[in-house]
């Protein structure tokens, strides 16, 4: 595609998909292909069960706020879904896709956003993106520790951004075409 090759360089994002979806299977069947449909490309992903310490970890910034106890606990409670997704502003689109945190705040004002559609509670809302390249840095160390950005963003974001890619029904993932 034309338009693909010349497009910016591909910003990567951590995205999750929270408890409260993935004990859904057709629902996280619904949100992976949200995540298809709107030309996110997706590097990696795993499923996973936080300890408690983990959720602890990963919202430290919120150790002060009224409803880190149930947001800790919450995020503990059963199977999530992490992702590494690529593409231009891919941050920004994210947290687009994904709506405002608090749920009857995303049915008002975008009623297409996923939390609006599947959010259940301010807690229970489905989906988290990082908010800037300094936590989605963080964060996909956080939860995929073996990953180098920037060993992808030298090596692989070519190919990518140039559209030499194809997405793997098999891994549900996308991957380098083969070079002819
Ligand atoms: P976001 O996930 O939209 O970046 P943050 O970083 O302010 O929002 O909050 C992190 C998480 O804490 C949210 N995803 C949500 O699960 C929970 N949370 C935030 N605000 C509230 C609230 N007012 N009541 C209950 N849970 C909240």
């Amino acid at each position: 595609q034309y338009t693909r090759s010349l497009s910016k360089v591909l910003q990567l994002t951590l995205a999750v998909i929270k408890p409260d979806a993935v004990a859904h299977p057709l629902m996280l069947e619904a949100l992976h292909q949200r995540i298809l449909d709107n030309n996110f490309v997706i590097v990696r992903y795993k499923d996973l069960v936080w300890r408690r310490q983990d959720s602890e970890r990963f919202y430290a910034e919120h150790s002060g706020r009224f409803f880190y106890q149930r947001l800790v606990e919450f995020m503990s409670s059963g199977p999530m879904r992490a992702y590494i997704l690529a593409r231009e502003d891919a941050i920004r689109h994210w947290r687009e896709l994904m709506g405002p945190t608090k749920v009857f705040r995303a049915r008002f004002t975008s009623p297409a956003s996923i939390r609006a559609q599947y959010g259940l509670t301010d807690t229970r809302n489905t989906t988290h993106g990082s908010d800037s390249a300094e936590s989605a840095q963080r964060e996909i160390l956080f939860f995929f520790p073996d990953f180098c950005t920037e060993e992808w963003m030298e090596k692989e974001e070519p190919s990518f951004r140039s559209g030499q890619i194809h997405y793997d029904q098999q891994k549900q993932i996308h991957t380098l075409s083969e070079q002819s």
